[in-house]
């Protein structure tokens, strides 16, 4: 079996990158291999292209030690790990066109005894159908020791640097050995526990991680649209709730965002359609948790405006997918904000984002949107909706009293008797 001394990290994005980084600053020889030139150079510059705590210092460690190194074509070595992204197409199946051409990239590479690791976020199945690519390439290497090994990671934005090295670690195999050899190579880094279990059982154990979640959060945003018909305060009944011994429910918000929790539930609606109901059932939810918010927002304008006679200004209060971050994908709030810009075009929608500098993309061009502060946002609204709480809106709540106020995440629930 063949010693694992040089590592193609495929895939140099938010999870490769760092796992790249952390095995290079553990002494393994890491070759990165990403279709980006910006990227590619950035890595060999010794810098990074996106922002995450630490990990700056750990790339530029690793490149000036001569362990890390990047370039567009997959090189030959040792092990393989793919973590390329898996976005889902139209109907919610998922894509695995990335992962199969990080295969095919990799397939011309092989000698017979290498290990191949699938990280990236798979269906059922996907690390077998990984395989079939690249016998499908290399016919002959069935015959061979090829190892194939699905590790999902479960890292939290943020914090990945820490994470990586601290969280327990399922490392699925096609085989024992496989496994145990997949296991070799984490624990040049992992400290924490690293369970052993087949690569099937190991795609779903993310799935389902992050599915819980999901289920969780749509429990929560569920009770906050029945007790918005029933008159009670959700987040008070949570809290109230929550003193039970063995109930932990989580917070309503304005739906899910980000690439992790909005997507990974669809892969399993997709491998069993008519079996995933409650997770299905969740994803709807959650999903429909924007337009309840929308509606609240019109049911408000049409009350200033029989009160006033006059269109109404509406300040939306932070644009990312969950607070003190300034990552925007997939994010409910932002996609909240446009819908209210198309929807109210004869009204001022105020935005007020702390973490950005301009307009998103989304909301550019749209004559009667502006990014402006927090102070001013409010001031001006007839209309106050919360979207994010950042920690920079924790004390807007008096000053937004007495006017038109939809929290819709509580933050704000002592002072101005906000609704879900
Ligand atoms: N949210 C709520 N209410 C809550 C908790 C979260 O509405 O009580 C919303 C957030 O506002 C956000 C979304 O859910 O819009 C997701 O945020 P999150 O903090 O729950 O999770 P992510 O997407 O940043 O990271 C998740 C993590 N998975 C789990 O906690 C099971 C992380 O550990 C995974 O590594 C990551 O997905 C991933 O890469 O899959």
């Amino acid at each position: 079996m063949k010693k694992i001394e040089t590592v193609a990290v495929i895939g140099l994005g938010y999870i490769g990158l760092p796992t790249a980084a952390i095995l290079a600053e553990n002494g393994v020889k890491v070759l990165g291999v990403d279709v980006s030139d910006r990227t590619v150079d950035a890595v060999n510059a010794g810098t990074v292209p996106f922002v995450e705590p630490d990990l700056a210092d750990f790339v530029a460690r690793a490149v000036e030690k001569g362990l890390l190194s990047a370039s567009k074509e997959t090189p030959a070595a040792d092990a393989y790990i793919v973590a390329v992204p898996t976005p889902f197409k139209d109907g919610h199946s998922p894509d695995l066109g990335y992962i199969e051409a990080a295969a095919r990239g990799l397939a011309p590479q092989l000698t017979g005894d290498e290990l191949v690791i699938l990280e990236s976020t798979s269906p059922p199945g996907a690390t077998e159908h990984m395989a079939e690519v690249i016998y499908a390439a290399r016919p002959e290497l069935r015959e061979a020791e090829l190892d194939f090994a699905h590790c999902p990671e479960r890292v939290l934005p943020g914090r990945v640097m820490v994470e990586l090295v601290t969280n327990d670690r399922i490392v699925g195999g096609s085989t024992r050995r496989a496994a145990q050899r997949a296991k070799e190579l984490y624990e040049t880094f992992c400290e924490g526990e690293i369970l052993l279990t087949d690569t099937r059982t190991a795609e779903m154990a993310k799935l389902v991680e992050n599915s819980f979640r999901d289920v969780n959060i749509a429990f929560a945003n569920e009770l906050s649209v029945i007790c918005a018909e029933q008159g009670i305060d959700v987040w008070e009944l949570i809290e109230l709730a929550n003193h039970h011994p063995r109930v932990n429910i989580l917070q309503p918000g304005p739906g899910v965002g980000g690439h992790c929790i909005a997507v990974d539930p669809w892969f399993i609606v997709d491998a069993a359609p008519q079996t995933a109901r409650i997770i299905r059932a969740a994803r709807e939810i959650n999903d429909g948790k924007p337009q309840w918010v929308i509606d609240q927002v019109k049911a408000a304008a049409f009350d200033v405006q029989q009160e006033t006679g006059r269109t109404p200004v509406v300040a939306a209060l932070g644009l990312a997918f969950k607070p003190n971050i300034d990552d925007l994908r997939e994010s409910p709030a932002l996609n909240i904000a446009a819908d209210l810009a198309d929807q109210f075009s004869g009204s001022e929608v105020l935005v007020v984002e702390p973490n950005v500098e301009e307009l998103p993309a989304k909301l550019q061009g749209k004559a009667n949107v502006r990014l402006v502060g927090a102070d001013e946002a409010v001031e001006a609204a007839d209309i106050v909706l919360l979207l994010v709480d950042h920690d920079a809106f924790a004390d807007l709540g008096e000053k937004a009293a007495g006017k038109r106020v939809i929290d819709t995440r509580g933050q704000w629930r002592a002072e101005a008797g906000a609704s879900a």
